[in-house]
C-alpha cells in the first residue's frame, strides 16, 4: 500500500476504465490478433485516453479506499471487498492495454503515445484473462498481504503472549544477546511459512497474465518499466552495484570485526559471513540500530537521536509535524486537514493492520495519507521524512493528465524523502533544539559512519531482492529451490548468513514486507544512489561548496523551488529527462555517494589494514 501500491491501483483503475470503453467495441481476446486490428485514428485515440483517463481516475479512488480499509483493519471481509476492486481493475486495465494497441502505429503527438505506453506497462500485478483464474489471483495477493500483516511471534506459544512485527524489531534493534535475537529472528520467519504455496501459485498466474500481454513473464514486465530495453535495464543495476560495492566492502569487513570483538569469534567468525541475526534488523537491510557497537573510539558523532526524541517526550504526530516542518521551509505547502484527520500514526490495540511504512494518494488531489505505525526512535524519524516525500510528489503532480500522476520512474518517488533527509545534519539538529552545540569536526567521521550503515549497508540487499525475483518469475529459480537461492544470493551479495540451518520447509524471502505485498524492489536500490545525485544538486542550487555531507537545504527556497520544478512533472516525460532538469545530468550516477563517503572510505580502509589509495 505504499506508494507503489497505489500506482498499481492508479494502473488497474486504468485498465478497468479502458475496459468498460473496450466493452463496446468488438475485440478479440487474442493480442496478436489485436494488433494487427485495423488502427484507429488520431481522433479515435485521443478520446480513448481521455475516456480512459476519467474512468481510471474514478475506478483508482474507489480501489484506493477498499484497500486503505483492508490496511488500517485486516478482516476477512475488508480483504474481500479489497480483493474485488482490485480484480475489476486489472480486468479492465488488461482489456484497456490491449485496446491502446489499435493506436500503436499512428503518428501521434509526444504526449499521447507516452500515455499508450504508460498504459501498457502499468500493472505490477499482470492477471490471466480467465475470470476464475484472476479470482484466485487477486484473492491470493490479497491474502498474502493480510497474512504478512497479521504476523505474530508467540514466544510461549498461542495462549501466550504475542509479539507484533514492530515489538520484535524492537528487540532487534536494541538486544545484544545473542539467543534472544537468534529467537525473535526464527520466531518472525516461521509467519512466512504458510505464505509459500500461495506465492508458488501466484508466480505462476502472474506469470501467465504477463505473458498473455505480450511479456516473457512478470519480472520482464517491470523491467520494462525504465523507458529502455529490459536488459539495459538490468546492466544499468550491476554497472552501479559495481560503482558502490567496494564502499560496502570497507563498511562490511570493519563491522564484522567490530561484530567478532562484541560476541567473540564462535558466534562472528572473522572467515565466515556474518549471522544476520546480529545487524540491527530483521533482514539486515540497515545497520544503524547497531551504532553503538561500531562508534569509532575518538569520533563518536556526539549525540543519540533516539534518546533525545525519548527525552523531549515526542509523540507519533510529532514526529510527523517534523517532517512537514522540512518540507515547508522549503517553501511546499502545510499538509492539508484531511491528512491529519486521516491518517494512521499508530498501531491500534484492537485490531490487525498492515504496519509497514506507507505514503496514499487516496483521491489524487489533496487526500494524501500515511499509514506508520511509528515508533519513536532515530530509524522513523527517517521513515517520516521518507514517507512525506512520497505525498508531496503526490501532490505535486495532481494537477497532471491522470496517466501522469506518478513519478518520473519509481525510484524517483522512493528518493524524495530520503533526498530531504540527508539534510538532517547537526547544525539543523541545534536549529530545531535536540542539540546545544554542533559536534567538533572530529565527530564526523562517527556521523558518517552511521549514515553508512543505513544507506551502504542498504545496498546489497536493495539489489538482491529483485534479483531473487526476476529469476524466480523467469524459472530460473523453481519452488524447490526458492530458499536456497535466497540466501545463495544473501551470501553473495550482503554477505551474511541464516542464524541457523533452514531448509525448503522455510520460506524465508516471504518474511520481507514487498515480496508477498508484491511491490517491486529494484526502486529502492537506485533511490538509494539518486538520492545523493539529488542531494548534491539541490546542495550546488543552495551554493554550498563544502564537503557534501555537511550540506543541509533546510529552508533554502531555491533548492526547495528546483525540486517542486521536477516533481510537478510527474511522469510526463522519460526520467532523464525529469533527471536532467534537476541535476543537469542524464545517467543514474554512483559518484555523488562515493564523495559524500569519502573521508569514511579512507577511515574505514585504514582501520582495516589497507593502504588508502
Ligand atoms: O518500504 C519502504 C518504505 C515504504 S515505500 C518504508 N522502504 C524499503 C523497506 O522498508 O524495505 C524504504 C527503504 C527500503
Ligand atoms: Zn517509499
Amino acid at each position: 500500500m505504499s506508494f507503489i501500491y497505489q500506482r498499481r491501483q492508479l494502473w488497474l483503475g486504468v485498465f478497468f476504465l479502458l475496459s468498460v470503453g473496450l466493452a463496446l467495441m468488438s475485440c478479440t481476446d487474442n493480442p496478436d490478433s489485436l494488433s494487427t486490428a485495423a488502427p484507429g485514428s488520431k481522433e479515435e485515440a485521443e478520446k480513448f485516453i481521455q475516456d480512459a483517463e476519467k474512468r481510471l481516475l474514478e475506478l483508482n479512488i474507489k480501489g484506493q479506499r477498499a484497500d486503505w480499509v483492508k490496511s488500517t483493519f485486516i478482516t476477512d471481509d475488508t480483504e474481500a471487498i479489497a480483493a474485488e476492486a482490485n480484480e475489476r481493475l486489472i480486468g479492465a486495465t488488461t482489456e484497456l492495454a490491449e485496446q491502446a494497441r489499435r493506436y500503436e502505429n499512428l503518428d501521434l503527438s509526444p504526449e499521447l503515445k507516452r500515455k499508450l505506453k504508460l498504459l501498457k506497462l502499468s500493472l505490477t500485478l499482470p492477471a490471466p484473462k480467465d475470470p476464475a483464474e484472476r479470482t484466485e489471483l487477486t484473492k491470493l495477493t490479497a491474502a498474502m498481504e493480510g497474512d504478512y500483516g497479521k504476523g505474530k511471534y508467540c514466544p510461549e506459544g498461542d495462549k501466550g503472549k504475542c509479539l507484533t512485527l514492530p515489538e520484535i524489531e524492537q528487540i532487534i534493534a536494541t538486544s545484544r544477546d545473542p539467543e534472544e535475537l537468534k529467537r525473535m529472528w526464527l520466531g518472525w520467519h516461521q509467519i512466512a511459512v504458510p505464505i509459500r504455496k500461495d506465492y508458488v501459485r501466484f508466480v505462476e498466474l502472474s506469470n501467465k497474465g504477463a505473458k498473455e500481454m505480450g511479456f516473457k513473464d512478470t519480472g520482464a514486465m517491470w523491467r520494462s518499466k525504465y523507458d529502455m530495453e529490459p536488459d539495459a535495464f538490468a546492466a544499468e543495476m550491476e554497472r552501479l552495484w559495481q560503482q558502490v560495492k567496494p564502499l560496502y566492502d570497507s563498511l562490511y569487513t570493519y563491522t564484522r570485526r567490530k561484530l567478532s570483538e562484541k560476541y567473540g569469534k564462535e558466534v562472528v567468525p572473522e572467515d565466515k559471513p556474518i549471522p544476520a541475526h546480529l545487524l540491527g534488523n530483521m533482514w539486515a537491510q540497515s545497520w544503524g540500530n547497531i551504532y553503538p557497537l561500531l562508534a569509532p573510539a575518538n569520533a563518536d558523532r556526539g549525540y543519540d537521536l533516539t534518546a533525545i526524541l525519548k527525552a523531549r517526550n515526542t509523540d507519533e504526530k510529532q514526529m510527523v509535524r517534523y517532517g512537514e516542518a522540512f518540507f515547508t521551509s522549503l517553501g511546499f505547502e502545510p499538509l492539508p486537514s484531511t491528512f491529519w484527520e486521516r491518517s494512521l500514526f499508530k498501531q491500534p490495540a484492537d485490531r490487525e493492520v498492515v504496519c509497514h511504512a506507507s505514503a496514499w494518494d487516496i483521491d489524487y488531489e489533496k487526500d494524501v495519507r500515511l499509514k506508520q505505525c511509528v515508533q519513536i526512535n532515530e530509524e522513523d524519524f527517517s521513515v517520516v521524512h521518507h514517507e512525506l516525500g512520497h505525498n508531496y510528489y503526490q501532490m505535486a503532480y495532481s494537477t497532471k493528465p491522470f496517466l501522469f500522476r506518478d513519478s518520473a520512474n519509481d525510484a524517483f518517488h522512493e528518493a524524495i524523502g530520503d533526498t530531504v533527509a540527508l539534510s538532517v545534519t547537526p547544525p539543523y539538529l541545534k536549529q530545531l533544539g535536540f542539540i546545544d552545540k554542533v559536534p567538533d569536526p572530529s565527530a564526523d567521521i562517527g556521523f558518517l559512519l552511521d549514515r553508512a550503515l543505513d544507506k551502504i549497508a542498504f545496498l546489497p540487499f536493495g539489489y538482491l531482492v529483485d534479483q531473487w525475483r526476476w529469476k524466480v518469475f523467469s524459472g530460473e529459480i523453481g519452488p524447490n529451490d526458492y530458499n536456497k537461492a535466497w540466501w545463495e544470493l544473501r551470501e553473495k551479495y550482503q554477505g551474511v548468513a541464516p542464524p541457523a540451518p533452514r531448509s525448503e520447509q522455510d520460506f524465508d524471502p516471504g518474511a520481507k514486507y514487498h515480496v508477498p505485498a508484491n511491490t517491486p524492489y529494484a526502486r529502492y536500490f537506485l533511490a538509494a544512489i539518486l538520492q545523493f545525485q539529488f542531494h548534491r544538486a539541490l546542495c550546488r542550487e543552495a551554493g554550498f561548496s563544502g564537503p557534501l555531507y555537511q550540506c543541509s537545504i533546510y529552508g533554502n527556497k531555491k533548492a526547495g523551488e528546483k525540486l517542486k520544478t521536477m516533481l510537478a512533472m510527474g511522469q510526463s516525460e522519460p526520467w532523464p529527462v525529469a533527471l536532467k532538469a534537476m541535476t543537469g545530468e542524464e545517467k543514474m550516477d554512483a559518484t555523488a555517494i562515493i564523495d559524500y563517503f569519502a573521508p569514511l572510505k579512507s577511515w574505514l580502509d585504514e582501520q582495516n589494514g589497507k593502504k588508502t589509495e
